[in-house]
């Protein structure tokens, strides 16, 4: 089997490349480990940048996003008991943040993909890859029991943080740079209207907590927890006090209970390989870098990676030029580094770190006034949350 770019994983970054690289006339063929079902279930990020919205428009897939996702013109952050809001139009000439389920992107791109006769198989076992240094890189895997083997001209590495495309890379031609953080999130789905119009990061002496949302009936709600703590540990009564304690301010606000549907705990890492590119490997996506999801921006950066990886191969199959490609690493990283920055302030302004003293709570304190009291600040941290166009 031949194509012109093979995709290893169809999370948002796999499957938007295919899609972009459809619209320059290029073929693909996305191979993703799991199941569609649970690729369509997983539910994870919710918060995409206008630019993110612009790009899945552009590959037209936005038609359920415009009907059913939560324009959002702002956040609020809450600490000392109090809410304050950070708008965004104001601050950024009018951009705007829009919740739509990561799970729903992705059920969106494999639809529309698939409708195009896209080729993306699911299920595919034991992927390796042979040859990247060569120019006929091949994707060896199986898939419906039979082994098989895909020639590529180049093989694009969207599989996530656990996949297998960036270790095949030689030790030597990789720079690694990562911070693991002293907690965790506890993530809650629940049937429940969400208790705030907007997302509301919240900063307590107990830790922190968000509350975000999916449609007009679902609330989406994390608490920081101890990286090593089990789910067993946590009834769904002990989550909503936890969430009831941290949420409280003075005055008239409560938080609206119901069912809980989904939870889970995730660990919280920063972490950047450089350079995304070894020859005829590209890395794109949570396969070269990881952000705390405080930020938001993991998903973001995904589809912010590909964009200009499509672009770079376009001008390659068109003209001939291997510049954009050898581009790609240099372009994605300035971007990559501005969210590093971002979701490590965001994190280390709103947790509380095992071996914080009084004084440290009372510097990330006078941070969050000065965020929402200066507008210097405040833009910084809107600027930042809708996405830079440029960076
Ligand atoms: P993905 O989505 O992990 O997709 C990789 C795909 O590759 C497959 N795969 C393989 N396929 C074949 N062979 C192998 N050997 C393979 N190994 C793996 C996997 O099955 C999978 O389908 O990576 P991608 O495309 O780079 O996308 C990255 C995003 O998924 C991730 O950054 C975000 O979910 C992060 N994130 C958030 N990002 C945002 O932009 N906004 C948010 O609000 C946000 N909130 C979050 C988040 C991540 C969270 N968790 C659970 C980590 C909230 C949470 C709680
Ligand atoms: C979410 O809705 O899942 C979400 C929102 C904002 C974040 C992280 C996750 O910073």
């Amino acid at each position: 089997m031949r194509t012109q770019v093979g995709i290893v994983g169809a999370g948002p970054a796999g499957l938007v490349l295919s899609h972009l690289l459809a619209a320059h006339g290029i073929h693909s063929v996305v191979l993703e480990l799991h199941a569609q079902p649970y690729v369509e279930a997983r539910v994870r990020a919710g918060v995409l940048e206008q630019g993110t919205v612009d790009l899945l428009d552009e590959c037209g897939v936005g038609e359920r996003m415009h009907q059913q996702g939560l324009v959002h013109d702002g956040i609020e952050l809450r600490f000392d008991r109090t809410s304050h809001r950070i708008g965004f139009g104001e601050l950024t000439g009018g951009r705007r943040i829009m919740l739509y389920g990561q799970q729903e992107v992705v059920k969106d791109l494999i639809a529309a993909r698939l409708a195009a006769g896209g080729d993306v198989r699911f299920e595919v076992s034991n992927v390796s890859l042979d040859g990247i240094e060569s120019d006929r890189p091949t994707i060896r895997f199986e898939h419906e029991g039979r082994s098989d083997e895909l020639q590529c001209d180049f093989v694009a590495g969207c599989d996530g943080f656990h996949g297998v495309c960036r270790d095949t890379i030689p030790p030597g031609a990789l720079t690694t740079y990562q911070r693991d953080y002293p907690f965790g999130w506890l993530g809650i789905l629940a049937e429940a209207p969400p208790s705030a119009d907007e997302l509301i990061y919240t900063y307590t002496e107990r830790g922190f907590a968000l509350l975000s949302m999916r449609s007009p009936s679902i609330s989406r709600l994390y608490l920081q927890v101890d990286p090593a703590e089990e789910m067993e540990n946590w009834s769904d009564r002990r989550i909503w006090d936890e969430l009831h304690t941290r949420f409280a301010i003075d005055g008239d606000w409560s938080l609206t209970e119901g069912p809980v549907l989904e939870k889970g705990i995730t660990a919280m890492r920063s972490y950047v390989v450089e350079p995304m590119r070894h020859a005829r490997l590209f890395l794109a996506g949570d396969a070269a870098h990881i952000v705390p999801p405080t930020g938001a921006k993991g998903m973001n950066l995904a589809v912010a990676d590909v964009a200009v990886l499509a672009e770079a191969l376009s001008d390659f199959y068109q003209s001939g030029s291997e510049t954009g490609l050898d581009c790609y690493s240099a372009t994605a990283l300035r971007r990559v580094w501005r969210a590093q920055h971002f979701s490590w302030w965001m994190t280390s302004m709103l947790h509380r770190f095992p071996d914080d003293d009084p004084y440290q709570m009372q510097l990330q304190l006078s941070q969050l006034r000065y965020t929402v009291s200066s507008p210097a600040a405040a833009t910084s941290l809107a600027e930042n949350y809708v996405g830079l166009p440029k960076v």
